[in-house]
């Protein structure tokens, strides 16, 4: 038996873990208290992680779809010498825009991503579509837009705020924030502090709060621009903050005057006085911030939604500022920038632009059945399971299955791997060096890296290892780099390394195209010089090293030691030799204005795009009498993590994820409490178990994410959720499906099907 450090990696949190194990197996799981972040802080579905280790569905070895559908068994190196042949034969064929890929990281695997970006270089592709791309590309955009660039990302500091504002987000489930329950309850305690829910639901955060507004789905925009006009008409904006550091407030100011406030309060269904005491009570608060999640994101007006939000708490001041919303750093950049006016950069079929560098997986679909040549005709899968997670499950299916080449990398056979032409074993996050990129804290930011605490299963092959054998076998990287990994074993380590820097600057600066191939070829040389088990931690040498560039100060006053050139080293070692995680950085909150990327250092808050969606509010109309309910498909509950868990037996309640639905409805319908129903929208149904539950608004029914997987290729169990909504149901700008508005109608199940 062991006792080592790790991390969760069920939630963005990635809350840091004392385990002990035995023989492949952890034995005990708990919050680790070192942790700089979580300290200790824990949720319930931590202590089930054993059944994403250990379970029937765990990958073992390559597999190569035989021409009966069938899979056989193939060696490491036969699959990826004739996955390599393939790829090269289809960029000469088609250019590389054939090959799309999927995926890339999930809640806690972001250090493959590192390696698996190569691929995309080395196909000459620009196509990688990914689950951020169905949630946060409108909040990505509009950051862009507001802050002069899609890198700049904000977060809120809910532990020192005395005002909060949830508006779609129900972190006693989801977290998302610092230890959640203990930042809601620490708010709930004080009398002095004011916690309001914005939702539909009763959830559990909404019984917590002081004032809960459970507006009609998807009326978020109203309610928040009817705040904003409330906020402007009695002059409750922060003048001064508006006067130094935005542009853009007089035209602003005159689209929120012409808002008819009781109209957009009635159309959210919630009391005109109600919506001025929060208004009132947010903007004069001395510290505010607003969190938002999935429910302002995969709803109507999803980068509207965004852009409202963001202006409630400039238009107030409530920004860079302790208890605000602030700016962050970041490690590992997760999304990078792109214009959508650049040329050259849209899909085949949609003509669809990215946003951070991603494309939605909305549309991926129609983009493989595309009829021209420059459809996809190969998809790379790593890291996520779109048959079940992404809208349109059929559509999916039969895209997918239109593929010359569908490649899968998971830990586990999905219902995803079970159309592609090659399987390739991940080993799991315990079985390998991994980080979380979800290090979005300000002032003070974090980094984790973990050790693995087993061998590999089987066969199976950390994602570091699996991209650089192919990008060799594929002729991109030479195996061997002898100058380099000669330079990187000197001693003393420092000289070593400051040396092998400046080797490695020169082998790009002589053979440019090799620099995009730098974590591989830092794996292996630098990281023959580390512990064995930690090799493919060698590129986090370059990025500690933009980071103390970047910040050097604030690096510095955490209390590392180190020159311009030799901090980035240091920080390097501080997080290699600290299991449980460390702080990186101590900003004060005014630095939040060095990380703006507009010229003028302002925010820019007219977004010409965004005020005229404002102005479409006012003529909107989107019932439909055919589907009477709006399904909300994809809860956050007790027992539901994305599609990480395949085995349904981890969960301790909700076993077959009911359906959410008002006392009120059902007794209209006679359907009784665990009676089975079909929930049935333009696309598709499902039959699905009934909850009575008044936590639901009227003519509004809910049902869980995380749920419909069939493990072992048995019967899915629970809801698949994505066999009903629509692929094109989603925002025209950003494709974001809305989820949390899917019209359905409900009819009670006859007979035994
Ligand atoms: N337990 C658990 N935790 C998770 C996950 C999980 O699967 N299970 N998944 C993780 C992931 S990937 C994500 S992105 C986050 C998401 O985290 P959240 O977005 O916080 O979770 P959700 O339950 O999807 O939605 C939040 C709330 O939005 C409300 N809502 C629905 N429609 C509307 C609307 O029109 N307006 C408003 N204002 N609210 C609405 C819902 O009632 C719900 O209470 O959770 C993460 N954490
Ligand atoms: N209808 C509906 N659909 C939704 C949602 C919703 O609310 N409603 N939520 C959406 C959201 S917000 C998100 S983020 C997505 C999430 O959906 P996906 O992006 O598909 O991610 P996960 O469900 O986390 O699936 C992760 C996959 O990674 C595999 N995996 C785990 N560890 C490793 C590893 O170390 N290496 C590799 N290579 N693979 C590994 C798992 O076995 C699993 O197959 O789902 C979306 N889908
Ligand atoms: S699920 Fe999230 S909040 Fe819960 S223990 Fe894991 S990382 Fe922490
Ligand atoms: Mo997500």
């Amino acid at each position: 038996m062991a006792s080592e450090k790790t991390a969760c990696i069920l939630c963005s949190r990635n809350c840091g873990l004392t385990v002990t194990i035995d023989n492949g197996k952890f034995i005990k799981i708990q919050g680790d208290e070192q942790h700089p972040i979580s300290k200790g802080y824990l949720c319930q579905k931590a202590a089930r992680l054993e059944y994403y280790q250990n379970h029937d569905d765990r990958l073992a070895q390559p597999l190569k779809r035989q021409s009966d559908g069938s899979f056989s068994p193939i060696t490491w190196d036969v699959a990826l010498q004739e996955i390599a042949e393939k790829l090269q034969n289809m960029k000469q064929k088609h250019t590389g825009n054939a090959f799309a890929f999927v995926g890339g990281g999930g809640q806690g695997n972001h250090w493959g991503g590192m390696y698996s970006r190569q691929l995309l270089t080395a196909m000459g592709s620009r196509f990688i579509y990914t689950a951020l791309a169905q949630e946060k590309t409108g909040d990505i955009w509009v950051n862009g837009r507001l802050f002069g660039n899609q890198l700049c990302h904000t977060t809120e500091d809910i532990e020192h705020a005395d005002y909060v504002i949830f508006i779609g987000a129900n972190p006693f489930q989801a977290h998302g924030i610092v230890n959640a329950r203990d930042t809601l309850k620490a708010f709930q305690k004080n009398p002095n502090r004011t916690m309001v829910v914005i939702d539909p639901r009763v959830s559990e955060t909404a019984k917590m709060a002081d004032i809960h507004l459970q507006l009609k789905p998807s009326t978020d925009a109203y309610l928040m621009s009817a705040m904003l006009a409330i906020i402007v008409r009695e002059g409750l904006h922060d003048k001064a903050f508006l006067a130094t550091h935005c542009t853009g407030f007089e035209t602003l100011e005159k689209e929120l005057l012409d808002i008819d406030v009781e109209d957009y309060a009635k159309r959210a269904d919630i009391p005109l006085e109600l919506v001025q005491k929060v208004a009132r009570g947010f903007a004069q608060a001395k510290k505010a911030c607003i969190r938002v999640d999935l429910g302002t994101q995969h709803t109507l007006h999803t980068t509207l939604n965004a852009y409202l939000e963001k202006l409630l708490y400039l238009v107030t001041g409530h920004f860079a500022q302790k208890g605000g919303n602030n700016l962050h750093t970041a490690m590992i950049p997760l999304v990078s920038h792109t214009d959508e006016r650049k040329k050259g950069i849209r899909t085949a079929k949609h003509k669809m632009f990215p946003i951070g560098g991603l494309y939605p997986p909305n549309i991926l679909p129609d983009e493989i059945n595309h009829s021209g040549d420059d459809r996809i005709q190969a998809v790379w899968v790593d890291s996520a399971n779109p048959v079940l997670t992404y809208a349109d499950s059929q559509a999916y299916t039969t895209a997918f299955e239109q593929l010359e080449l569908l490649v899968v990398v998971d830990v586990a056979m999905t219902e995803t791997a079970r159309l592609a032409h090659y399987i390739l074993p991940a080993a799991s996050q315990y079985e390998k060096v991994e980080a979380s990129g979800f290090n979005l804290e300000f002032p003070e930011n974090f980094f984790h890296m973990r050790p693995p605490l087993f061998a590999p299963f089987k066969e199976a092959l950390p994602e570091p290892e699996i991209y650089t054998r192919l990008l060799e076998k594929m002729g991109i990287l030479p195996d061997k780099f002898p100058f380099l990994t000669k330079i990187a074993a000197f001693e003393p380590k420092i000289t070593a390394r400051l040396g092998y820097l400046a080797a490695l600057n020169n082998l790009f600066s002589r053979k440019p195209n090799l620099k995009q191939y730098g974590s591989s070829i830092m794996y292996r040389t630098l990281g023959k010089t580390l512990p064995t088990n930690m090799e493919s931690a060698a590129p986090l040498l370059g990025l500690t090293l933009l980071y103390t560039h970047k910040h050097f100060e604030a690096v510095q006053k955490v209390g590392y030691q180190g020159s311009k050139r030799s901090l980035g080293n240091t920080l390097f070692e501080a997080i290699l030799g600290n299991p449980s995680g460390v702080i990186i950085s101590k900003h004060e909150f005014e630095d939040t204005w060095s990380l703006l990327k507009t010229p003028d250092k302002r925010v820019h808050l007219e977004i010409p795009e965004m005020l005229t969606a404002l102005r479409a509010l006012v003529t909107e109309n989107s019932s439909n009498p055919d589907f009477p309910f709006i399904l909300i498909a994809g809860e956050r509950r007790s027992y539901n993590a994305n599609q990480i868990y395949r085995n349904s037996a981890w969960r301790k309640t909700d076993p077959k994820g009911t359906m959410r639905m008002h006392p009120e409805d059902a007794a209209e319908l006679s359907i009784t409490n665990g009676a089975n129903v079909h929930c049935e929208s333009s696309i598709g149904r499902i039959t699905v178990v009934v909850e009575i539950d008044k936590s639901v608004r009227r003519k509004m029914v809910t049902l869980p994410n995380g749920y419909g997987s069939r493990f072992k290729n048995g019967d899915a169990i629970g809801p698949q959720l994505n066999m009903i909504t629509p692929s094109d149901h989603c925002e025209p700008f950003t494709k974001t499906p809305f989820h949390k508005y899917v019209p359905v109608k409900i009819t009670k199940v006859v007979f035994d099907e």
